[in-house]
């Protein structure tokens, strides 16, 4: 849900002197009614921002009834802690921002993307052929783009192969800091980490260490972040912004999924 005054870009980049928590919603991984549901929760236990996509080859048509409902939920909560002297409106207005796999993953609802080049992908169509293909409809629905940098580390899952990554392994810091110095000389302002989605592994720290030396850059990090322990680890090591995906998925209903969130928050001290 789009803030009055605030652009997203500046949302996203501006630092508040804590870790902030992204959940990531698989649009193909329930209907869009439970993924508002899903998606209030985490606003709730503390997650600042919603991302919607996935490596998934979801329909443009169901990410966008998915965003829709997101929308709807957030801005239906707005109202209510509008009317009510305890609640605080300004909790509920989270954007919504597209995570795609390609240019089939778009929607107008949506108030931003990530508009990513996969900068380790050997493969043309990662690193500037589906922008290109999607480029024309974000200016047409009037979404902000995000300039961002993704680079998939190892072990990297389904979007270091569906990518064609040439994956970062662990120990290459030196690598990590040339992409993050790349991404900020083309201009980009987010860098995402990426161990791919349920990743055994999250990105070794010591990446997110040396990346961190770029100034500049709005780190991200995912991928196989489940625990709070976790989340605290890329935390110290300089990310920004922590995405988990698969914690949603996993969770047995929406009380588990606020206390699994809540578990990651906290400790990020994002709860009040
Ligand atoms: C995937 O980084 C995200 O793109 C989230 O990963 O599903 O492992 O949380 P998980």
């Amino acid at each position: 849900m789009r803030r009055d005054e605030e652009s997203i870009l500046s949302y996203v980049t501006k630092k508040v002197g804590k870790t902030r928590h992204i959940t990531l919603i698989d649009p193909d991984k329930q209907t869009p009614e439970i993924a508002a549901e899903r998606a209030c929760i985490a606003v709730q236990a503390g997650s600042g921002m919603i991302f919607v996509g996935g490596s998934t080859d979801t329909p443009d048509e169901i990410v966008h009834a998915t965003c829709l409902a997101i929308q709807e939920g957030l801005e239906l909560r707005a109202f209510a802690a509008s009317q009510s002297p305890d609640s605080n409106e300004e909790l509920w207005k989270v954007p919504v921002v597209l995570f795609p796999g390609g240019s089939h993953a778009l929607s107008p609802a949506a108030d931003a993307i990530t508009f990513m080049m996969l900068m380790n992908s050997n493969s043309r169509r990662f690193l500037v052929g589906e922008q290109l293909r999607g480029a024309p409809y974000i200016d047409k629905f009037g979404i902000d783009a995000l300039p961002t940098g993704y680079v998939v580390c190892h072990p990297g899952g389904k979007v270091g192969e569906v990518g064609d990554a040439d994956l970062v392994m662990p120990g290459d810091t030196s690598l990590v800091k040339a992409y993050s110095l790349t991404a900020a000389m083309y201009g980009f302002k987010l860098l995402y980490l990426e161990a791919g989605s349920g990743a055994e592994n999250q990105v070794n720290p010591e990446l997110i260490k040396s990346a961190k030396t770029t100034h500049g850059l709005t780190m991200l990090v995912g991928g196989g972040i489940r625990t709070p322990q976790q989340a605290q680890i890329a935390a110290e090591a300089g990310a920004d912004w922590i995405v988990t995906g698969t914690l949603t998925e996993d969770a047995t209903d929406l009380s588990d999924l606020r206390e699994k969130i809540k578990a990651i928050t906290s400790i990020l001290g994002l709860t009040n």
